[in-house]
C-alpha cells in the first residue's frame, strides 16, 4: 500500500459495535473483566487503550515499520529510548540538535551515568572516532534543528551495525512523507508527533517506530512502568492530522522552496539554510535518503545585529512568534532565546547557531500572502 492510502486507512477498521467509521475516543481509565485475568486484552488505560492501539498501527505503517508505541511528547518518547541504556553507557549524537533534547540528555541522563558526545556527524569520520565498547546509541536528527544539517542516514547504521550499536533516527523535521529511516536500516525512528503528523497546533504527543520484537517489548514495558502515555483526545486528534499528512506535507514543500529562494534572493538576508539548495553540503545525501525538502529553514539577516533579527521576529503578521513547527499555520521563531535557549551560549556558537539566526515553519497558506509578509517584515 502506498503512503497515501496508509495514512488514511493504516490500522483503521469500522468500531465493531457500530460501525463508525472514525475511531472512538475510548475515554476511559480501566476496563471491566469478567474474572481475574479474563478480559479483551484491556485490563488498564495506562497499559492499553483502542484508540491508541489503532494511532500505533498506523504510525508503525506509514513509517514502513512492524511496531507503534505513542507517548505524551516527543520529549517522554526520547526519554525512553535513553532509558534503555545502562549506567556507564555512551550515546553519539549530533551537535545542532533541538535544545530539549539536548536538555534531556545532559541535565536529567548526564547525572544517571550515561555520557553523551556531541559531533558533527555530517562527517561520518567524526562518528567514527567516538565509537568505543561503551558506544550503545546513536542519536541522530536529520535534517537538523534548527541549522538543517543532513547526516547519511544509511552510512551511520552501516557503521552502527557493524559494532551492534543501536540507531534511533528523530524524523520530526522530514516526516515520514519525505524520509524513512528504518528503510535505511535504522533501529528506531522517533517523532515528536506534534509537529508534522498531529500538522494543527493542538496536540503535544510523541511516538516511536521499531521493526524488532524485542525492542518493542523493552519500549512497552517503559511505556507502561514509566506512563508517559497520551490521553485518546491527544490520540485521536493525531489520527485526525495524519488523515492529511500528504497534501500539507506537498503545500509545505512547494512554499518552503518558493520561501527560500526568495530569502536566498533577498538583498538584506545573509546565510539561508535550507537542505533544498543545489549548493548544501548535504545536498546529495538529502536527494538520496529523502522525496523532497521541507517547509523547514532557518536564515541570518546581512545584519549581524541580533537587534536586526529581534525587529524581523516582532514585525511578521502571518508567521507568529511561537515555539513548534509542522502546523498548517506559519511560524517563526528565535531558536537562541527560545526553542535552543537551554543550550550555553558557547556551546551554540561553536556549532554554528547565531544569536541572530532566525528559524521558519512555512505553513500551507498562500504563498503570495507569505512573501508579502516577510518582504514587508525583513524591509
Ligand atoms: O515538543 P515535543 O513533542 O516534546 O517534541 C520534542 C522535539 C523532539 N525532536 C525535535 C526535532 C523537535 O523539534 C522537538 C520539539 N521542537 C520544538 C518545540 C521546536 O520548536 O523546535
Amino acid at each position: 500500500m502506498k503512503l497515501a492510502t496508509k495514512l488514511i486507512h493504516a490500522g483503521i477498521e469500522p468500531d465493531p459495535s457500530t460501525g463508525a467509521i472514525m475511531t472512538p475516543i475510548y475515554q476511559t481509565s480501566t476496563y471491566v473483566q469478567a474474572a481475574p485475568g479474563k478480559n479483551k486484552g484491556y485490563e488498564y488505560a495506562r497499559s492499553q487503550n483502542p484508540t491508541r492501539k489503532v494511532l500505533e498501527e498506523a504510525c508503525a505503517a506509514i513509517e514502513n515499520g512492524k511496531y507503534g508505541l505513542c507517548f505524551s511528547s516527543g520529549v517522554a518518547a526520547t526519554d525512553a529510548v535513553i532509558k534503555l541504556l545502562q549506567q556507564g553507557d555512551e550515546v553519539i549524537t549530533c551537535n545542532d540538535l533541538y535544545g530539549g533534547t539536548y536538555r534531556l540528555f545532559t541535565r536529567v541522563f548526564e547525572k544517571f551515568g550515561i555520557k553523551f558526545h556531541y559531533a558533527n556527524l555530517q562527517n561520518l569520520l567524526n562518528l567514527q572516532s567516538l565509537i568505543n565498547d561503551r558506544t550503545k546509541l546513536i542519536w541522530i536528527e536529520t535534517p537538523t534543528n534548527p541549522l538543517m544539517n543532513i547526516i547519511d542516514i544509511a552510512g551511520v547504521t552501516a557503521m552502527a551495525k557493524r559494532k551492534n550499536i543501536l540507531v534511533c533516527v528523530d524524523n520530526t523535521f522530514a516526516s515520514p512523507y519525505l524520509q524513512n529511516p528504518i528503510d535505511l536500516g535504522a533501529d528506531i525512528v522517533m517523532h515528536s508527533a506534534t509537529k508534522y503528523l498531529g500538522g494543527h497546533s493542538d496536540v503535544i504527543q510523541g511516538c516511536l517506530i521499531t521493526n524488532d520484537a524485542d525492542l518493542r517489548e523493552r519500549l512497552y514495558f517503559l511505556q507502561k512502568s514509566c506512563g508517559a502515555v497520551p490521553g485518546p483526545q491527544d490520540c485521536f486528534l493525531v489520527l485526525r492530522g495524519l488523515k492529511t499528512l500528504h497534501v500539507r506535507m506537498e503545500r509545505h514543500c512547494e512554499n518552503g522552496e518558493k520561501v527560500a529562494r526568495f530569502l536566498c534572493r533577498h538583498k538584506k538576508v545573509g546565510k539561508v539554510y535550507w537542505c533544498g539548495f543545489e549548493d548544501h553540503p548535504g545536498y546529495e545525501i538529502a536527494r538520496k535518503q529523502m522525496r523532497g525538502f521541507g517547509g523547514m529553514m532557518s536564515f541570518e539577516l546581512k545584519d549581524e545585529n541580533p537587534e536586526a533579527a529581534m525587529r524581523v521576529l516582532s514585525s511578521t503578521k502571518i508567521f507568529s512568534l511561537a515555539e513548534s513547527l509542522g502546523g498548517v499555520e506559519s511560524l517563526i521563531n528565535h531558536p537562541a532565546t527560545m526553542t535552543h535557549a537551554s543550550i550555553p551560549r558557547e556551546e551554540r556558537l561553536k556549532n554554528g547557531l547565531s544569536d541572530s539566526l532566525i528559524r521558519l515553519s512555512v505553513g500551507i497558506e498562500d504563498i503570495d500572502d507569505l512573501l508579502e509578509d516577510l518582504q514587508q517584515a525583513i524591509g
